[in-house]
Parts: structure tokens; C-alpha cells; sequence
């Protein structure tokens, strides 16, 4: 324990997680670390919700994340009733269904730009920020663990700050992360990342002695979830993905190792990635928000030169090899804010290759990744916006069904919009890629459905937009009304329920 918490005026302030949580109190605004399931705080969440267990007091606090937590913080916080207000993203599934019944107030931020938003006094400054991290320095600044997120805006905000000391993971992770705070407008300058590896902050957080209230110990490890999915669908799609790619680079408009790459997380994130082993790709570059598991395989295969993230998050076998081998992956690798792992300005000067999954695109190019049945919230957009809107090349990748065929990942209308036909360049289901840039709407209508809707729909799809022709020479033709009843069908059949 001594080797984490190298600042000896600090040692007072060890305490038990019952203790550290008897500083939280109803109405207060808690920023958390975090991203993705990667390095939450759980020791004072677990103890807090013990005793309002206990005590039966009514507690309700409003809480900030980097993106989604476990079961343990979001999970016990949401089964216990004590969440008011949810920023700015969510996997869990009594969150979401807390959510969509109105018991939690939540907003869809893209991620990048959520700790800027705190920044500037957008949101309620956070009271507290609890903080999982692997030590603290002479000085009382914080090493983080396998992910960053919006800890450094959370500890400058903060009044006061807890600390979770996980000692499962090595000091060894000193060193992985690179730290730095964009001055507000109009004082802000060029973020000066030029290359994907390029390190121009601190490896720790700047906190202090005086904000730390409370140290806790752990090892508690964070909770995962496997997304490997191994069928088909997912392998022809990641088929189509590395020959898009493939030809890109055969037309000069992709170099050999093609450009830094981005991908989100799921089913089809990963399937993509573990794709990557088998493709003829060398010295691949990743800047994207979270590193999975497959990256580390890339790694391993000798075809990554560096990747940059806020988060790494890999199943639990994957962690135990993070955490013995970090040594070899920190050559490799660089941890930011998310607010600099997604920024706009890095994204487009680095030429990112943006891959992300939505829930449903139209026939003219917009995609929703966050509404079912354009109501009810599933996960958030996390940073698929940041990316999308200023990479190189924009993919949108899902299979051209769900629910077990029963409905069209390709409609008539999309039924709310995260992203716009204008930031769409590419869609790809098992079926194939719709090349989307340089065509007009009408041009990308023919090429989506003949090129990526599941046959079962294709004849519906091209029914509507035949008839949307007819009622007019539009722009973007629609039949309003009938492309509403699409998206209601599927309500009126059950087919829409989300779990
Ligand atoms: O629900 O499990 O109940 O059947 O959505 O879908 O197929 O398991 O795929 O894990 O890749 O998730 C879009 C949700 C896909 C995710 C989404 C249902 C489907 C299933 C999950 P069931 P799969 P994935 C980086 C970037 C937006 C955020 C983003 C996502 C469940 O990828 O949240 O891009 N993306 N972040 O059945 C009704 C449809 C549906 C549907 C899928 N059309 N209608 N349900 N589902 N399509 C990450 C971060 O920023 C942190």
C-alpha cells in the first residue's frame, strides 16, 4: 500500500469505503472516473448504497461520468433509486430502463465535448469527485488506472476529492497516461498533437493535497462485459470492411497502413478489430476513444505502432495480461482526456478512419445510434458524433436486421438523427458497402438498399422510394406519413421492446 500513496501528509486520510461515503449527501452532484466499464470507483458506491439500505434515508444524487460504469456504481445506484440526474452516457441495463421510465433524468452529450461543457459552468459544477486510481504522488496528484475520462475536469472542479487506491493494478502504469487541459475561449491555443503518439501534458492529474478528503483502498476488479461475437454476419461484414479498405489504398486514396483508426465499442467493433489480424495491413495506428481487447492482439501480432485512447477495456482475461504486461503495452500506448482523445481539431488533422455502429440508417444516409423507435434511449452516442463529423472517412457498420430479422437496420426515415447524411460516408452491412461519397440523395437511396438492406426488405424499400419519386420532384422525396407508420409498425408488433 505504501509503494500507491507516495505523499506521507496524506496517510490521515486513509478510511474506510463507509467512512469515505459518509461524506455524500442527498442533493449533492458527484463526478465519477470511468469509461466504459474501465476504472470506476466501487468501494464508496457499494458502502453508500449499503447504508441507505440500512438507514432507509432518502438519497437522490445527480452523477457525471467519462461514459459508462459497472453494476456496481451505475447498476446499485439505479436498483437503489438514487440517481436524479445521468450525464452523459449509459450501458447499463437498469439505467436504461430507468431512464425510458422517467426515473432518471438524462442527456445524450457527445463525449468530447461533455468535460469542455463542465468547463465552461454548462452543467452544475460537481461537489465531490470520486476517483479510482492506481496511486498518488509526493505532491498529491493523482495516477490514474486504465482509463482517464473526465477525471482531470472532475478533481479541478470538485470541492472535495475521494480517492479509490486499486493496488491490483502496478505503479508501473505511471507513464501511460498524458494529461492536458485546454484553456477556455479566449484563451485556448492549438492542442499540438501532430502524430497519434505525440505526449504534450503530464502522465498524472493535477490535484493537490488540500481537495483529497478521503483514501480508500481496493482491488476489486471492474466489472466486464464480453462482446466477442463469432458468427456470419459479423465476419462477412468485417469481410466488406477490409476490402472497402483494401481498395482504398489500391486507388491512392489510403496510405499502406491506411490512417489512425477509430472504433467503438460492441458486437461489431470488435468483430471489425479481431478482423484486422488477418487483413494485409502493417504499422496500423489507432487514435480512438476506447482501446478493446483486440488492439492489444494487434499489438501482440507485431501490426500496431501506437495507439492513443482514454479508456482501455478488455475482458477479464485481458485485464490480468494489461495489468502483468503493462511494461510492453505502455510502448505502445497513450491514455488521454476524453476530451482530447475525441477532439474535433486532433480528429481531422490526424485523418481518423472512424468505424461505429448505429442503430439504424435511412435510404438517404442519416443514422440513428441512440433511439429505439426514436423514444426510448439505448446506450447514448458516445463519441461516434466527435468522430464521424470530422474524420477522413466515416463508416457506419450493423447488421441490416435486428431482433431476429424482424426488423430493417434500413428504413424509409430514420426515426431521430445522431448523424447526418452530411457526416455519413460509408454504410456497410453482410450484404456489402454503400460508398456514399460524391452521390446526391436519390443516388444514395439505390446504392444503400440495393447494396445493403437484407433482401426480406429490399422490395419494401424500394416500393417507398419509388412512390416518394412519383409524389413529386423533391430534393429527398419522402411519403411522410407512411414513413412514420415504418417505424410504428414495429411498435404496434412488440418487435421494438428494448431490454
Ligand atoms: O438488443 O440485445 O436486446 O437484442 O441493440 O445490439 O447487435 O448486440 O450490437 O453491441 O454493437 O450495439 C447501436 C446499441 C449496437 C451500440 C448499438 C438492439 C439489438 C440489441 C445491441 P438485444 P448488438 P452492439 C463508441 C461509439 C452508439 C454509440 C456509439 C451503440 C442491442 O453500438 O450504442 O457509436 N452505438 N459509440 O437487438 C431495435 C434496431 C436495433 C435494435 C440494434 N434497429 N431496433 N433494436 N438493436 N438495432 C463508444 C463510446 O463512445 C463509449
Amino acid at each position: 500500500m505504501e509503494d500507491h500513496l507516495l505523499c506521507d501528509a496524506l496517510k490521515h486520510k486513509i478510511c474506510s469505503p463507509e467512512e469515505a461515503a459518509e461524506i455524500i449527501q442527498n442533493g449533492m452532484t458527484i463526478a465519477v472516473s470511468g469509461f466504459t466499464l474501465s476504472s470506476y470507483p466501487k468501494e464508496v458506491p457499494l458502502a453508500l448504497v449499503e447504508r441507505v439500505k440500512t438507514t432507509g434515508e432518502t438519497l437522490k444524487v445527480n452523477l457525471y461520468s467519462g461514459a459508462s460504469t459497472g453494476v456496481e456504481l451505475d447498476g446499485a445506484f439505479a436498483e437503489n433509486g438514487l440517481i436524479d440526474h445521468r450525464f452523459p452516457f449509459i450501458t447499463n441495463k437498469t439505467v436504461r430502463t430507468s431512464i425510458n421510465s422517467g426515473d432518471i433524468n438524462f442527456a445524450d452529450i457527445h463525449l468530447g465535448k461533455f468535460p469542455q461543457d463542465l468547463m465552461y459552468g454548462f452543467f452544475p459544477k460537481p461537489d465531490l469527485a470520486i476517483v479510482e486510481a492506481v496511486g498518488i504522488t509526493e505532491k498529491g496528484d493523482i495516477i490514474p488506472a486504465s482509463s482517464v475520462g473526465i477525471m482531470p475536469q472532475a478533481i479541478r472542479l470538485a470541492d472535495k476529492v475521494i480517492v479509490e487506491i486499486n493496488t491490483d493494478y502496478s505503479m508501473d502504469f505511471y507513464g501511460l497516461h498524458d494529461i492536458y487541459m485546454p484553456k477556455n475561449p479566449p484563451h485556448r491555443g492549438v492542442i499540438p498533437i501532430r502524430h497519434v503518439g505525440d505526449r504534450i501534458g503530464k502522465p498524472y492529474i493535477s490535484c493537490g493535497k488540500n481537495k483529497i478528503a478521503a483514501i480508500v483502498f481496493t482491488n476489486r476488479e471492474d466489472s466486464h462485459r464480453q462482446m466477442n461475437r463469432e458468427d456470419d454476419v459479423y465476419r462477412q461484414m468485417t469481410g466488406h470492411i477490409m476490402d472497402f479498405l483494401q481498395s482504398e489504398v489500391e486507388h491512392g486514396r489510403l496510405p499502406k497502413n491506411l490512417l489512425p483508426i477509430q472504433s467503438g465499442v460492441g458486437a461489431v467493433a470488435n468483430a471489425v478489430l479481431s478482423g484486422m489480424t488477418e487483413a494485409p495491413f502493417e504499422h496500423m495506428e489507432f487514435f480512438t476513444e476506447v482501446v478493446q481487447e483486440a488492439v492489444m492482439d494487434l499489438i501482440d501480432a507485431g501490426k500496431v505502432s501506437m495507439v492513443s485512447g482514454t479508456a482501455i477495456s478488455p475482458t477479464p482475461s485481458g485485464l490480468v495480461r494489461l495489468k502483468k504486461e503493462i511494461n510492453h503495452y505502455k510502448k505502445y500506448m497513450v491514455l488521454r482526456p476524453q476530451e482530447i482523445s475525441n477532439h474535433t481539431e486532433v480528429i481531422r488533422r490526424l485523418g481518423v478512419i472512424a468505424i461505429n455502429t448505429p442503430i439504424e440508417c435511412d435510404i438517404y444516409g442519416n443514422v440513428n445510434s441512440t433511439h429505439v423507435a426514436g423514444t426510448s434511449m439505448m446506450n447514448g452516442l458516445g463519441g461516434s458524433g466527435d468522430f464521424a463529423r470530422e474524420s477522413y472517412l466515416s463508416i457506419f457498420a450493423a447488421p441490416s436486421t435486428a431482433k431476429g430479422g424482424l426488423i430493417s437496420t434500413i428504413v424509409p426515415m430514420v426515426s431521430h438523427v445522431d448523424h447526418p447524411e452530411h457526416d455519413v460516408k460509408v454504410i456497410v452491412t453482410e450484404w456489402g458497402v454503400a460508398d456514399l461519397r460524391g452521390l446526391t440523395p436519390k443516388e444514395r437511396a439505390v446504392r444503400i438498399i440495393e447494396n445493403c438492406a437484407h433482401p426480406d426488405y429490399r422490395d419494401m424499400l424500394r416500393d417507398y422510394f419509388e412512390r416518394a419519386c412519383k409524389s413529386g420532384p423533391l430534393q429527398t422525396p419522402h411519403i411522410l406519413n407512411e414513413a412514420l407508420s415504418w417505424h410504428q409498425r414495429y411498435v404496434d408488433t412488440g418487435t421494438m421492446k428494448i431490454k
